[in-house]
């Protein structure tokens, strides 16, 4: 085989197979609070649109820096300024993060995501992001 098509196809794999060239522009966003290890954010969008549904990536560590894995972790999204309806991501664990989409409702004001991480042996992380205000889409 020529080896120059060789090596077109060796860098096409690699194209292919590093999540980084695939991944939409992300927003990472640290914990504003957090009893535990580390926690950040990871919204997969360019901005924050109301009426969309947004993914994100929770990534949490241990106080040693390990992943934490096998944990059952439940967000809510609200807002500080006001009350609204109940507004729950649902969560599945997923490539060493916690991933699930959230649908910002409103435009008038910050939004806020608490989660609690249950670990397995039973201990709880319990953490808070401010995301800021969605516009309207
Ligand atoms: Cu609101």
């Amino acid at each position: 085989m020529n080896s120059n098509l060789l090596y077109k196809k060796m860098f096409i794999l690699m194209f292919l197979t590093t999540p980084s060239f695939a991944a939409a522009a992300s927003m990472p966003i640290q914990a504003t609070t957090n009893s535990f290890g580390s926690a950040v954010l990871e919204l997969q969008t360019d901005e924050l649109v109301t009426m969309t549904a947004l993914p994100f990536r929770l990534i949490l560590h241990d106080e040693a820096g390990r992943p934490v894995t096998g944990a059952k972790v439940d967000c809510e999204l609200s807002m500080p300024a006001m009350a609204m309806p109940e507004n729950r991501p649902k969560i599945v664990e997923r490539d060493g993060a916690y991933a699930g989409e959230m649908i910002l409702t409103c435009t008038m004001g910050d939004w806020r995501m608490a989660c609690v991480a249950t670990q397995v042996d039973g201990h709880r992380q319990t953490m808070s992001f401010d995301l800021g205000t969605a516009r309207l889409r």
